[in-house]
């Protein structure tokens, strides 16, 4: 059913527990960790608590869940002081686009320069 856990979904793991990792920031329905191969010296990964395989998903299925995920971000953003010079919020999407966890999670990049276009 859409939101479940699933069984084989690491993040669903870290949600439940049973995966460590070093949360900075958790609401009822939100969870901000760091990533394990951060790519700036801020790096959060913000996920719903619930499953959907991506963020198109979860807005579909739950828009308000959406907003709060986009509102928990910029909360992340402001916790590590990286509002200024800015920040980046990344939601890579299919293999393709270099998504590998299929569970939707916002990546929270600041702390340095970020180049445009991305790679
Ligand atoms: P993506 O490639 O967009 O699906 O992002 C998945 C991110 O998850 C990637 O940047 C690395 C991170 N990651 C993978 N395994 C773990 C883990 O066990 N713990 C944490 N904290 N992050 C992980």
């Amino acid at each position: 059913m859409a939101g479940e856990p699933q069984a084989d979904c690491l993040f669903c793991k870290i949600v439940a527990g049973d995966v460590p990792a070093t949360v900075v920031r958790e609401t009822d329905n939100v969870v901000a960790f760091r990533d394990i191969n951060p790519q700036a010296p801020t790096h959060v990964l913000v996920i719903p608590k619930v499953h959907y395989p991506d963020a198109a998903s979860l807005a579909l299925a739950e828009p308000a869940l959406a907003a709060e995920l986009l509102r928990e971000a910029g909360e992340v953003a402001a916790q590590e002081k990286t509002v200024e010079p800015g920040y980046r919020i990344v939601f890579n999407t299919g293999p393709g686009a270099g998504q590998t966890v299929f569970h939707a999670h916002a990546h929270l990049l600041g702390g340095r320069g970020l180049e445009w276009p991305p790679g």
